[in-house]
C-alpha cells in the first residue's frame, strides 16, 4: 500500500494541538511509513519553534505491552515544549485522555552516532534520574495498533524529570507510583527488559534506522516499568529507590 504521509502527519499534529481524538490510521500501515509519519508530525511541531530535547522508549516492560496489546519496542520523540517542571502543573484540558507512568531518564554527556557499529551509548551516559511521563493517545478510547502508535509519536504527552544523580547500579530499583499519596503502582527497574541498559541498547538500532539523532545533553526516557494509570486532577508522586521523587500535578 501506498500512504501519504503528510495528510496523516497533519491529522495527528492537529489532534494534539486541538486535545480531540480521532479515529485509528488506514490499515496497510508499515513501521517504517509509521516512523515517516511521527517525522512528519514533529516537524510541524519543530515549525512552530520546539526543540527536539530527547527521545523515548516505549513497551520495554510486560506490563506495558500487556497493558496496551502490543508486543515491539517503540521510539518517540521528546520536545522541550514537553518537559515540565518536578512540581509542575499539567493542564488537563491540552490533553485528550491522559495516563501517567513511572519511568526512569538517563541523560547523554556526549554525542552517539547510532549508525556506528562500535557505538557505546552505556558509556555516553553522565547522569540518571526519576521521571513521570503523561502519555496521551490521539486515537479514540486510547485504542492503536503498532503503526497507529508509532505515528502518533508513541503516545507522548508531557514528561517531568526528578534530580540528576551520577549512574550506579540502576538494575533492581523499586519504582513506586503514587496519586494523591495513595499507592497506584509498583515495579521495579529490572521490568524494563531485565535491565535499562538493554533498553538503551536497543534504542542504538532503531535510532540507526528510523534517524532518531542521539546528541550530548539528550534526555532518554526508558519505558514504563508498569502499567499506565489515568491522570486527572491530582498529585502523581513517582519515587525509584536511591534515585529520589519527582512530582506533577494536573490541574482542571
Ligand atoms: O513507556 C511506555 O511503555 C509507553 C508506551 C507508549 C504507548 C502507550 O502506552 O500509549
Ligand atoms: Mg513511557
Amino acid at each position: 500500500m501506498t500512504i501519504s504521509v503528510a495528510p496523516l502527519a497533519v491529522q495527528l499534529h492537529d489532534a494534539q494541538r486541538n486535545a480531540e481524538a480521532i479515529p485509528q490510521l488506514p490499515d496497510g500501515i508499515s513501521i517504517d511509513e509509521a516512523y515517516a509519519i511521527q517525522h512528519a508530525v514533529l516537524d510541524q511541531r519543530f515549525a512552530a519553534g520546539e526543540r527536539l530535547v530527547g527521545t523515548k522508549l516505549g513497551f520495554t516492560s510486560r506490563a506495558k505491552m500487556a497493558q496496551m496489546g502490543v508486543s515491539d519496542i517503540i521510539v518517540g520523540q521528546l520536545t522541550d515544549a514537553m518537559r515540565v517542571e518536578d512540581g509542575g502543573e499539567v493542564r488537563l484540558s491540552t490533553l485528550v485522555h491522559p495516563r501517567v507512568e513511572p519511568e526512569i531518564v538517563f541523560r547523554l554527556g556526549r554525542d552517539v552516532d547510532p549508525t556506528d557499529p562500535l557505538a557505546d551509548i552505556v558509556s555516553a551516559v553522565d547522569a540518571v534520574a526519576p521521571a513521570v511521563e503523561v502519555i496521551d493517545s490521539r486515537y479514540r478510547d486510547f485504542k492503536f495498533n503498532l503503526a497507529d502508535v508509532i505515528a502518533d509519536n508513541t503516545s507522548g504527552g508531557m514528561f517531568a524529570i526528578g534530580g540528576w544523580l551520577p549512574v550506579g547500579d540502576i538494575g533492581n530499583r523499586a519504582v513506586r507510583l503514587s496519586v494523591d499519596g495513595r499507592d497506584a503502582q509498583f515495579g521495579s527497574t529490572a521490568a524494563i527488559l531485565g535491565h535499562p541498559y538493554r533498553a538503551l541498547r536497543q534504542l542504538v538500532g532503531i535510532a540507526a534506522k528510523q534517524g532518531f539523532p542521539l546528541r550530548a545533553g539528550h534526555v532518554i526516557l526508558a519505558g514504563a516499568a508498569t502499567a499506565a494509570v489515568p491522570f486527572g486532577p491530582s498529585v502523581v508522586r513517582v519515587e525509584v529507590a536511591g534515585l529520589g521523587s519527582v512530582t506533577v500535578r494536573g490541574v482542571a
